[in-house]
């Protein structure tokens, strides 16, 4: 018999240096006990987050004919996890292979990559605003960060949004279909500089919380570590609150194993030095629930 190796197709980027989508989910979700089959959207050089003239190559066409090679080759797939998509015409072929692929039932998971701080990336525009708010609507999980949640809702990006501003947003997205939702570099009223990541299940109808500590720096590709290490923690059958936790850990603990070092922060999080502690034990006590519970 076949161990079981959960499969997940990886439909991002591959942006050479700088530490983020495929350079990064790859080496998380393989040592997470993944296998990963990378679907590269598009390739550059860097990735856009404050580098100029960088080399940019759109992969629709090839794309395509993978996915065509898959379906013949009647792959099977546990997992379909989509970032960073290069353009609209992106948007309907993922959801061409999502729903090919749900005879398999896969945990489908969307980072609708966009925007940060208020800014949408150098690629980016509304009508690949437009295009992530239909691909949500497949998705089981999806991970927004605050621009990217405000975008998708057509509201107007707020750094100090409160807590049942927060809820409301959360509920709304549910509705646009996912299941779940998480929204990260949420703020966290009364506690000054921290964020938080914050989730809501649709099923359960339960919030959930995890503060982030205040690091006073911002390093690209944060947003594509914190989802690959979600997804390699549901993949290995953890429940959500404890795939939050981990995440918030490993991202906490890699940007501490960074900062201490001079370099330009656009070069990304030091990956390699914190890799291996995906493998160590699992240490919980971070996570709060923001809902009334029965007893
Ligand atoms: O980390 C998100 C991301 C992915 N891909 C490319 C990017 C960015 C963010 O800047 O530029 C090419």
């Amino acid at each position: 018999m076949a161990p079981y190796i959960p499969r997940v197709a990886a439909i991002h980027d591959l942006s050479g240096f700088g530490r983020n989508s495929l350079s990064v989910v790859i080496p998380i979700l393989s040592t997470m006990g993944s296998q990963v089959v990378p679907l590269p959207t598009a390739v550059l050089s860097t990735h856009t987050g404050g580098f100029e003239g960088y080399a940019f190559e759109d992969l629709t066409g090839f794309m395509e004919k993978a996915i065509l090679h898959w379906n013949q080759l009647d792959i099977r797939f546990h997992c379909i996890y989509s970032g960073f998509l290069g353009s609209p015409a992106q948007v309907e072929l993922v959801q061409d292979f999502i729903t090919y692929q749900q005879k398999n039932d896969p945990l489908v998971v969307i980072d609708p990559v966009l925007a940060d701080n208020g800014k949408l990336y150098a690629t980016m525009d509304m009508d690949m605003v437009t295009g992530m708010r239909q691909l949500i609507g497949h998705a089981g999980i999806i991970t927004p960060n605050l621009t990217e949640a405000a975008l998708l809702l057509g509201e107007e990006y707020r750094p100090d949004l409160g807590e049942e501003a927060l809820k409301s947003w959360l509920q709304r997205l549910a509705d646009m279909g996912p299941e779940t939702v998480v929204i990260t570099s949420a703020p966290l009223d009364s506690r000054g500089k921290v964020t938080s990541v914050v989730a809501f299940n649709r099923k359960s109808r339960h919030f959930w919380r995890v503060p982030c500590v205040y690091i006073p720096a911002n390093y690209p590709g944060t947003g594509d570590v914190f989802t690959s290490v979600l997804t390699g923690s549901l993949l290995q059958g953890d429940s959500l609150p404890v795939a939050l936790d981990r995440s918030v850990q490993f991202v906490t603990q890699a940007i501490r194993a960074s900062y201490g070092f001079d370099y330009p922060r656009r070069n990304g999080i030091l990956l390699e030095r914190v890799l291996s502690s995906l493998n160590g034990p699992v240490l919980l006590g971070s996570y709060e629930w923001l809902d009334e519970r029965e007893e």
